[in-house]
């Protein structure tokens, strides 16, 4: 049901649809025959049609049995129940804090008195609620849900004793082990696996995803990898560069193809979005054609949950404030499963990459700062320390210099269970992406509707390497992120951008 409905004459509200006339404004830069700029202001007429039915949603997680997977399994679960339970601190209730979607709020525009109406954000337009997905998925590790979240060690055993009726009901399915691909310190967990050639694997995980449909009587499902951080797979002419050489490469079960990509290919064949939750590329270019050939949703990579959120709020402030960061260097050490593979030299790479690219493109907008190609030092460095658990401790120091040749440093010690950071992040990757699903436009001049692109880069927010259409600019700065979503999803509703103005109140 509908919160509010805009009283416009740009919106129509019908049974299937709700349908915007929207202007879609910018302004074009070109250089000017005098060496500056000329700026050409530009409105696009679109119409925008989001469809008004929320389905059924499956979500199958690659990594189920992992602190994340349980995890989130326990809060949508704790939630679903209304769950509350003692702890030192007094009685705590479950919620999903943490969720942009489900914890934050947006504005509708100004009330009466002049001040800001707000809603959550959930209710700006048609979405799946984190109570009603359906969670499955699949793990190397067989151990069932309620054992894995005794083994995750991040949830109260107060909560956990409520839950574990029905999470140890709860089994991963068994899933594809390359050894080569992650640590060889998870080798002991690795006893829950589909045996067989890289084709049958793939039929396998296919197999599994429609009989989980069938099963709950889905009408969608979206696969999500939060299993271990993979090495980065080779990207080989003939091998995994285009689609056809991918499929050819996993008929002949070339050894260069990750799990990650073959859970991947599986779920596109299959029709399902999938996300990246972590930061290797299992999304090799043939991988990526596959899916915009199929109209597929793909999305990733690597949850930006603690740290790297901060840095892309902090970096930006500096920035954006005339400040010149010239050295970041950021600390972790945590203890959990994820820090244990992490210390594996070509894994900690991987998330090496993922957290340290986060701040390019807000020093490229100011060369004011920086000259062309200069960027700050920048330092990743993370180490398992197993007794702090899923605890996990970043410590980052910010250098940067001010006016007349000063310096100014922040220091920030971050300490939380990670797992509860990444969390409801899975869940508004999920919702965020079924909800684009439905959403399609129409331009001036075209008579059908079209999605959006199959790299799904409005998840940008939720994501450390936000994955982006060739050639499109990749953007860090977590508020033009959600001004992003914000914004588009108030087109859909033809309402205007977010502008911040307050006109109202500044005119005498
Ligand atoms: P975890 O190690 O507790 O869980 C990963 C699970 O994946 C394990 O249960 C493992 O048995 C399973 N697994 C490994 N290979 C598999 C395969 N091929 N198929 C199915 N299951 C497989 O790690 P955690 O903490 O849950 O994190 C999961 C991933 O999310 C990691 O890659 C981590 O780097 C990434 N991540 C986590 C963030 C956080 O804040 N917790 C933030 C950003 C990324
Ligand atoms: C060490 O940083 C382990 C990682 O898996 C991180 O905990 C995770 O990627 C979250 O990173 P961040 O930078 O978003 O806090």
């Amino acid at each position: 049901m509908t919160k509010f409905q805009v009283d416009s004459p740009n919106v129509t509200y019908g049974d299937r649809y709700i349908e915007a006339d929207y202007d879609y404004c910018t302004s074009r830069v070109e250089p000017a025959s005098d060496g500056g700029y000329k700026v050409i202001p530009n409105a696009t007429r679109l119409r925008i049609r989001t469809e008004r039915q929320v389905p059924k949603l499956g979500v199958m997680l690659v990594g189920w049995g992992g602190n994340n997977g349980t995890t989130v399994t326990a809060a949508v679960l704790a939630n679903k129940l209304a769950l509350s339970w003692p702890t030192r601190n007094g009685h705590q209730e479950a919620n999903y804090y943490g969720s942009l979607m489900m914890s934050s709020t947006v504005s509708l525009g100004m009330g009466p008195d002049g001040r800001d109406v707000y809603i959550p954000f959930h209710d700006l337009l048609p979405m799946v609620h984190p109570d009603d997905i359906v969670l499955d998925g699949w793990d190397i590790s067989s151990l069932n849900l309620a054992a894995a979240m005794d083994r995750a060690r991040v949830l109260e055993p107060s909560l956990q004793e409520q839950l574990r009726p029905y999470m140890q009901k709860m089994k991963p399915r068994p899933s594809i082990y390359s050894p080569d691909f992650i640590a060889a310190n998870q080798l002991e967990r690795a006893d829950n696996l589909i045996v067989g050639t890289k084709r049958e694997q793939i039929e396998q995980i296919r197999k599994d995803i429609r009989n989980f449909r069938a099963e709950h009587a889905l009408d969608k499902v979206i696969l999500l990898w939060t299993a271990n951080t993979e090495r980065f797979a080779d990207i080989v002419p003939g091998l995994n560069d285009t689609a056809e050489n991918l499929m050819r490469s996993i008929k002949n079960d070339a050894s260069e193809i990750s799990p990650s990509t073959l859970f991947a290919v599986a779920s596109i064949l299959e029709g399902c979005a999938f996300i990246n939750g972590s930061p290797q590329n299992t999304f090799v270019p043939g991988c990526m054609e596959m899916a915009e050939k199929a109209n597929v949703f793909i999305g990733g990579d690597d949850f930006k949950s603690g740290q790297t959120k901060l840095k892309s709020v902090l970096v930006d402030f500096l920035v954006s404030a005339g400040l010149k960061p010239v050295s970041i260097v950021s600390y972790n050490h945590l203890g959990n499963n994820d820090g244990k593979n992490l210390s594996a030299p070509q894994q900690f790479r991987s998330k090496e990459i993922s957290k340290s690219n986060v701040v390019d493109d807000m020093v490229e907008s100011n060369p004011v700062l920086y000259k062309p190609g200069e960027k700050p030092d920048h330092t990743v460095v993370i180490k398992y320390v197993p007794y702090v658990g899923d605890s996990k401790r970043a410590m980052d120091e910010y250098t940067s210099e001010i006016m007349m040749g000063g310096h100014n440093t922040l220091v920030i010690h971050n300490t939380c269970e990670d797992s509860l950071l990444a969390s409801p992040i899975i869940l508004d990757l999920v919702i965020l992406t079924e909800l684009c699903q439905r959403i399609t436009f129409r331009g001036p001049n075209q008579t059908t509707y079209q999605p959006f692109h199959s790299v799904l880069s409005i998840l940008s927010y939720l994501c450390k390497a936000p994955l982006v259409p060739e050639g499109a600019p990749v953007i860090n700065s977590l508020n033009r992120q959600r001004s992003s979503i914000e914004n588009i999803f108030r087109a859909c509703l033809a309402l205007p951008p977010v502008n911040h103005m307050m006109l109202e109140h500044r005119f005498a």
